[in-house]
């Protein structure tokens, strides 16, 4: 991913100034108080780990798609239990986060109680990163894994036409004495959002990320993005899991397949309405106590083979320069936030 460039030519904002800008343009937008504030620090939590592809760039279309009718940011999640370790969410046609807020002390307490519990949300729309929905729940102590189903833009392994979406998943677990581990990562060979910032700011892709309108590989993000496609992670590999994120994703709760969603009746829609699962495991359910020692162990092994970064590492380490130095933002697009925050 490009780097934002010089530092001497940003302004720098606290997590707090920034989550407050956000919330404000969440709300001039028609988001109720709540999910305003659980989608700024959402995503203002993105742009402070360095997560671009899903930090403030993302917020006109945020706008755009509450403008255009297509999700409801100010919706009500339901939730309903329905068997010992299984929770289902509705989120109404609206923000999946809030949904998963709704549903986390039960979630966790079910976990607690049965070594595992699963939590489907169905009806929802999912705009951003998935690390910020596991993480919390490893500072906990608990094993999260949890899954996302997006717009058709991905081409399967062997196919013709686009029927994933670049569908993430992610996996956080605790380790002693560390930060916990945290993998989050788009099952397309690119995310979506950084073949966006690659138009933008006039890159080309590495080769063998997508295909032109024709099917042809190409490194114009812009034919990627204009009819085109991206392909899966590692071929058929990478195919057999996004597969599986499909299924769990959409079958599984009740939500939309990637290729269902259809926006075309709301122009300026951009945020998918498909599903998400989540899947909670109290890692000392199984007499065990030892999961977080075994996590640091296993880092450590890792370290002394040479390898110096583990997922997760440069989010928690730009996490730390922003709060000593500051979230470094160019100063148009912070003229462009303020904008959009309104008078
Ligand atoms: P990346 O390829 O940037 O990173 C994937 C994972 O690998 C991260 O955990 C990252 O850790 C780690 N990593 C990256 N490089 C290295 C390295 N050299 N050594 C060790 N670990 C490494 O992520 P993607 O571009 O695939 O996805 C970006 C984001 O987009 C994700 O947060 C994902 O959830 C989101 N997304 C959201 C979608 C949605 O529908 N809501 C759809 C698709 C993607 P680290 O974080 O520390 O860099
Ligand atoms: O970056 O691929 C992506 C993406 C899709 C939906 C939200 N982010």
């Amino acid at each position: 991913q490009p780097e934002r460039g010089d530092a001497r030519n940003l302004d720098f904002l606290s997590f707090g100034e920034l989550k407050a800008l956000l919330a404000r343009i969440f709300r001039h937008a028609g988001a109720s108080e709540a999910v305003a504030e659980c989608l700024a620090a959402n995503c203002a939590g993105c742009e402070r780990d360095g997560a671009r592809s899903h930090g403030v760039f993302r917020m006109p279309g945020y706008v755009s798609s509450i403008a255009s009718g297509w999700v409801d940011a100010a919706a009500s999640p339901r939730l309903e239990d329905v068997a010992p370790a299984f929770l289902r969410a509705d989120a109404m046609n609206g923000f999946a986060q809030p949904a998963l807020a709704l549903a986390a002390p039960a979630l966790i307490e079910k976990a607690r109680r049965n070594g595992i519990a699963l939590l489907a949300i169905r009806n929802s729309h999912h705009f951003s990163a998935l690390w910020p929905d596991v993480e919390p729940f490893a500072e906990a102590g608990l094993v999260a894994l949890t899954m996302v189903n997006s717009f058709a833009c991905t081409v399967p392994f062997d196919g013709t036409s686009a029927v994933f979406g670049t569908n993430p998943i992610a996996f956080a677990a605790p380790r002693d004495g560390a930060p916990p581990l945290v993998a989050d990562l788009a099952t397309s060979a690119m995310a979506n959002g950084d073949v966006q910032i690659a138009a933008r700011e006039g890159f080309s892709l590495p080769p063998g990320q997508g295909v032109d309108q024709d099917g042809r590989p190409t490194i114009d993000p812009k034919a990627v993005l204009d009819g085109g496609a991206l392909l899966t992670f590692g071929g058929y590999k990478g195919s057999a899991i996004s597969l599986m994120i499909e299924l769990l994703g959409a079958a599984l709760t009740g939500g939309k397949f990637s290729y269902e969603v259809d926006w075309s009746g709301h122009p300026g829609a951009q945020t998918p309405h498909t599903g998400q699962v989540l899947i909670l495991i109290d890692p000392d359910a199984g007499r065990d106590a030892a999961f977080a020692g075994r996590a640091r162990a296993l880092a450590e092994r890792l370290g002394r083979v040479g390898v110096s970064r583990l997922p997760g590492d440069r989010r928690f380490r730009q996490r730390a320069r922003s709060a000593a130095e500051g979230i470094g933002l160019v100063p148009a697009d912070l003229a462009r936030l303020r904008a959009l925050a309104g008078p």
